[in-house]
């Protein structure tokens, strides 16, 4: 077991993003073995489930004229469009069902605000809006964070930047990821992860 203030945070391995899925990433579910492994060693475990509702503004199907992987500019920032995915109560913002959910202490939803996405697992994509999760960790008295899950590039890279600028030490478990890699995301996100000081390992 590791030390009392270590959290493993899993994110995203829910049924749209593994194979067969609306946004699936390649290779999505070949990770969950070691995912379900890994939760056994964590005093702290938590994991992200992305969860909007059918208006969300990060689908395509919500802004007539595009077309998935387009981007547009919102008053955050600029936001890739995406299929719609992960819709509350479908069967695709389910957890994939080879995920083992019993050890976790906490499941926290994200992206469920109709005019924001939210990639990271702390902030939506204004960086400012929290998610509550920076409270829960610290109230537990954790200080170092694991991530694992899905998309490298998205949610597991962003969810790893806000934890390096919120003080935490941060390690990415880049094995137990795989990234969606839109326009070389996935090099340029793991780079930016290693200039912040994220560990990177298998
Ligand atoms: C994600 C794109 C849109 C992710 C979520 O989990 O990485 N990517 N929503
Ligand atoms: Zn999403």
């Amino acid at each position: 077991m590791r030390a009392a203030d270590q959290a493993l945070i899993v994110i995203d391995v829910q049924n749209d993003f593994c194979p067969g899925g609306a946004l699936a990433v390649a290779e999505g579910n070949v990770i969950i073995p070691r995912v379900n492994a890994l939760m056994a060693e964590f005093p702290v475990v938590v994991l992200t489930q992305d969860w909007h509702p059918p208006t969300h503004s990060s689908f395509a199907s919500n802004h007539p004229g595009k077309a998935a992987f387009d981007s547009v500019t919102m008053p955050y920032g600029e936001q890739t469009l995406w299929p719609d995915h992960c819709i509350q109560g479908s069967n695709g913002a389910l957890f994939h069902p080879a995920l083992r959910t019993d050890p976790a202490d906490l499941i926290i939803r994200k992206g469920f605000r109709p005019a924001i996405d939210s990639y990271s697992a702390f902030f939506e994509n204004d960086r400012t809006t929290p998610t509550g999760l920076e409270g829960y960790l610290r109230n537990r008295g954790v200080t170092g964070v694991t991530l694992v899950g899905l998309a490298t590039d998205y949610c597991v890279a962003y969810s790893a930047l806000d934890a390096a600028r919120l003080g935490f030490a941060v390690t990415v478990l880049l094995g137990v990821c795989r990234g969606i890699d839109l326009g070389g995301s996935l090099t340029r996100m793991v780079d930016q992860m290693r200039a912040a000081g994220v560990a990177l390992e298998d």
